[in-house]
């Protein structure tokens, strides 16, 4: 992209203090905003400023793009996707932004000439952590691509005031601190306080006779309004830039009022708090759900102000309802916005006065649903109990889609009365429950699931009826990531190496250029540049881990590195039980030859996860152990990375040689981490589960290390009685490494403190780490073996980045566009 000045007609010529490129007018712009936005001059200014300032001066350049954007999409009436999410997991935005724009290296520049530190500018911004973990993230990548392939959509989700928790670790323990990402401002939003929509809560419906048709009237008991706060979303390379609106909950005003003239001062004040405390926390939990009222209170706060915008949208521009499914659709990012479809059916039916049968045609065919997992806690259900005191309109709807379904399914498959009670919107079994997945799906045009295997297991399990019923409305879109945010602005060294074999940057909108990498594979030149590019990575990574976590780490080493959230499930207790062994055998044969690692662990675990934090606890107790064992440090080092998040996950992803991706089979439904080490250069281990078996498929068996029994055979061990003790019993070196954890020799000679987790795996490991262990052990003596080989591990490391095209978000989003969305790009000019 040229740096070039590039007016707007948005904005008066003389104006190009807010839209120039050049270096001359972004430190002029600079300091204008130090001056004017914050007050301070360039010899005052602290880091802090200077980050506003520079942010400020993006942001310019942003929204000249944006509104121009905004203008184009009116004109052409386009079709536009609303991704409906819980969590956008985005990451620091300045460098991104930089990059998208096309103006990191003219900034840096422009930044020395002020006498400024780039990098600590850099480094002041907090992330908005407003996601978990991959389905947040996710969320955040495709976001980046569908501004990038120049779709018209809208993100809409909370304004969390709280993000995810940060991650302090003390004795070894996980201690969460509140998120106060706002404290200092938030430069990327804009807030719309004229942008807001009521969102009632509780109370009790009535009907009334409206034009001879009986209608329904809900009394609330409270009232909350949700205001909009906007922040553009810029493409790569590209004059688009969406928007992602999410949405904070306030008292309105009038309500406060009421009160206060009946004297009721303390309802007043109580009111106004009920209604902020619904944006004030992300939910910190991935995966398990916790059913909590407040969470269903965020889930439809935010699919309500999110829908009663796309209406106003829609009557602002064809001035009527009909057609809304052809002006819109909207994907539910997992059921956690599935209320949208009963909601969708509230405000047709009874805020426009339309008829159930149309309302409800609109409806399915607006609505598209990712299931993102089928870990059977994580299924979304509220008691009816509780969703009828909360939203009592909103049961009767759900209650009327339910009776109309099962009409249907009884017709379909007569006298099956089971399957109708496997199919109903309500679980009448475990004390009255609303399906949310079930509600979703009735009330979609179309199902994905997020990887091949995990698509399939939706069909063949979760979903089965309504595959049997609707197989046509049954779909796979495998996961993606970004590369620019994930190449471009984690790793510029292999950014600048890639531009330079294929001649130019056309890889960064089009992954599958990097194939041209293949030849070079056995390029011994090219093998001395992707060392080099390697071991600065990893020397970047080493510095940062000494002066952040106070660990000494040699470069030199293979960098084996496994971050996700914490769960039983992706086993990083099978990581643990790997590196015990090495610990032992190397104690045994102090002068044994092995090839020396650093082992590499971050994650958050949910705060209520007790096993969860017990494994963080075990990870950091074995690093103390290890690492201070003269005899084994200098060939084994173990490192837990506080605090894991998108800003710090950056530094790891381009230094890894060794991706840990070992959950137990059937249960990880894509992964993306996976595919971000992989892009890096990183070779993985893993088992065939999730995205994992589709990118060994691409980078080829010989360059991917796979191990572990499949999801089908440990189906089969389970069926037939597991008895994880008896594997204990012919596996000396496993029996050994739990025997010493039981010792108490990393626990200060505490024989308590991990019996919860040794036993758990010896008379239950429900995730079957004991099956898998053996397997495990011989794929990573091999990965030594390859490791001692540099020319053949440099070989399959190229092979991995050539072959992952499929991998970029771009991919994900085009296959979205053409077989679910049907929804075209539409080019915004400068
Ligand atoms: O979604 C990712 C996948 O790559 C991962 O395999 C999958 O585990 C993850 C409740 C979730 N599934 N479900 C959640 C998150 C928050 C929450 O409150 C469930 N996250 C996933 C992207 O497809």
């Amino acid at each position: 992209m040229s740096d070039m000045n590039r007016p707007g007609s948005a904005v008066g010529e003389s104006d190009h203090i807010r839209t120039g490129l050049s270096k001359e007018q972004l430190k002029q712009a600079y300091i204008d905003n130090l001056f004017y936005l914050l007050g301070r001059f360039l010899e005052v200014a602290t880091p802090h400023d200077s980050y506003m300032a520079a942010a400020y001066t993006v942001r310019d350049r942003m929204l000249d793009r944006w509104i121009k954007t905004a203008r184009t999409y009116k004109a052409s009436q386009a079709r536009t996707v609303c991704y409906l999410s819980a969590e956008f997991l985005l990451g620091p935005h300045l460098a991104k932004n930089l990059i998208n724009l096309g103006i990191m290296e003219v900034s840096r520049e422009a930044g020395a000439e002020l006498g400024l530190d780039f990098e600590a500018i850099l480094e002041q911004e907090e992330e908005p952590g407003l996601g978990n973990g991959g389905l947040g993230r996710l969320a955040a990548c495709y976001l980046d691509s569908l501004a990038t392939l120049q779709i018209p959509a809208i993100g809409y989700g909370i304004r969390y005031e709280f993000g995810i928790f940060d991650q302090l670790i003390e004795d070894g323990w996980q201690v969460e601190k509140s998120d106060v990402w706002l404290r200092d401002g938030n430069p990327w939003e804009l807030p719309r306080p004229k942008l807001r929509f009521p969102v009632r809560f509780g109370g009790h419906t009535e009907t009334f006779q409206d034009d001879g048709r009986v209608r329904v009237r809900w009394i609330p008991d409270l009232v909350v309004e949700g205001r909009a706060y906007d922040t553009p979303i810029l493409g790569y390379g590209v004059s688009n830039a969406n928007l992602l609106r999410l949405w904070s909950a306030h008292a309105p005003e009038s309500f406060d009022f009421q009160a206060f003239n009946t004297g009721d001062y303390y309802g007043a004040v109580h009111a106004k708090v009920e209604a902020e405390t619904i944006s004030k926390v992300l939910y910190p939990n991935d995966e398990p759900q916790a059913g909590k009222e407040l969470r269903l209170k965020q889930q439809y706060f935010f699919a309500s102000c999110s829908l009663q915008d796309m209406i106003r949208l829609q009557l602002g521009a064809a001035g009527t309802l009909e057609g809304f499914h052809e002006k819109f659709v909207v994907q539910l990012n997992d059921t956690h916005p599935a209320i949208a479809v009963a909601e969708l059916m509230r405000l047709l039916i009874d805020e426009h006065r339309m008829d159930w049968e149309p309302a409800w045609e609109i409806t399915r065919r607006t609505f598209a649903f990712t299931n993102h997992t089928l870990l059977p806690e994580a299924l979304e259900t509220w008691t009816v109990a509780l969703f009828g005191r909360l939203l009592p309109r909103l049961l009767e709807i759900v209650y009327e889609i339910n009776r109309r379904f099962l009409d249907k399914v009884r017709m379909h498959f007569l006298g099956d009365e089971a399957r109708i009670a496997r199919m109903s919107l309500i679980d009448e079994g475990h004390g009255r429950r609303i399906r949310m997945a079930h509600l979703a799906t009735v009330g979609s045009f179309a199902i994905n699931g997020v990887a091949e295997m995990h698509s399939e297991l939706v069909k063949s399990t979760i979903l089965k009826d309504f595959h049997d019923l609707w197989p046509e409305r049954f779909h796979n879109v495998t996961n993606g990531v970004t590369p620019r945010r994930f190449i471009i602005v984690s790793n510029p060294r292999l950014a600048r190496l890639l531009t330079e074999c294929c001649g130019d940057d056309g890889w960064v909108r089009d992954m599958d250029r990097l194939r041209s990498l293949e030849p070079l594979a056995d390029d011994v030149g090219f093998h001395e540049d992707w060392r080099r590019m390697k071991t600065a990575a990893k020397r970047d990574l080493a510095d940062w881990l000494r002066r952040r976590v106070g660990v000494n780490v040699d470069p030199e080493t293979l960098f084996d590195v496994q971050v996700k959230r914490i769960h039983e499930y992706k086993r990083q207790h099978l990581n643990v039980l790997h590196i015990i062994t090495l610990y032992e055998r190397l104690k045994a044969e102090p002068n044994r030859d092995v090839a020396p690692r650093t082992f590499v662990f971050g994650g958050k675990a949910a705060p209520g996860y007790l096993m969860a934090k017990l494994i963080i606890k075990l990870i950091n107790s074995v690093a103390e152990v290890i690492n201070q064992d003269p005899q084994v440090n200098d060939r084994l080092r173990v490192v837990f990375m506080p605090d894991f998040n998108v800003k710090n996950a950056q530094h790891l992803y381009p230094a890894a040689d060794l991706s840990e991706q070992i959950s137990m089979a059937g249960k990880e439904a894509s992964g993306t981490g996976n595919m971000k080490f992989a892009m890096n250069g990183a070779l993985t281990i893993g088992t065939l589960d999730g995205a994992n078996v589709e990118i060994r498929e691409e980078v080829g068996d010989e360059n991917f290390f796979l191990f572990g029994h499949t999801a089908e055979q440990l189906q089969r061990l389970q069926a037939e009685g597991y008895r994880p003790w008896e594997i204990c019993n012919d596996r000396f070196e496993l029996r050994s490494a739990l025997d010493l954890i039981a010792s108490g020799l990393f626990s200060h000679g505490d024989k308590e403190l991990f019996r919860p987790l040794v036993e758990n795996l010896l008379y239950q490991d429900p995730f079957m780490v004991l099956a898998d262990y053996e397997l495990y052990l011989d794929r990573q003596t091999e990965v030594s073996h390859a490791w001692r080989d540099p020319k053949h591990w440099n070989r399959m490391s190229i092979l991995n980045v050539a072959r992952m095209g499929k991998f970029s978000s771009d991919r994900s989003i085009r296959d979205y566009c053409e077989r679910i969305w049907r929804v075209r790009p539409v080019p915004a000019e400068l």
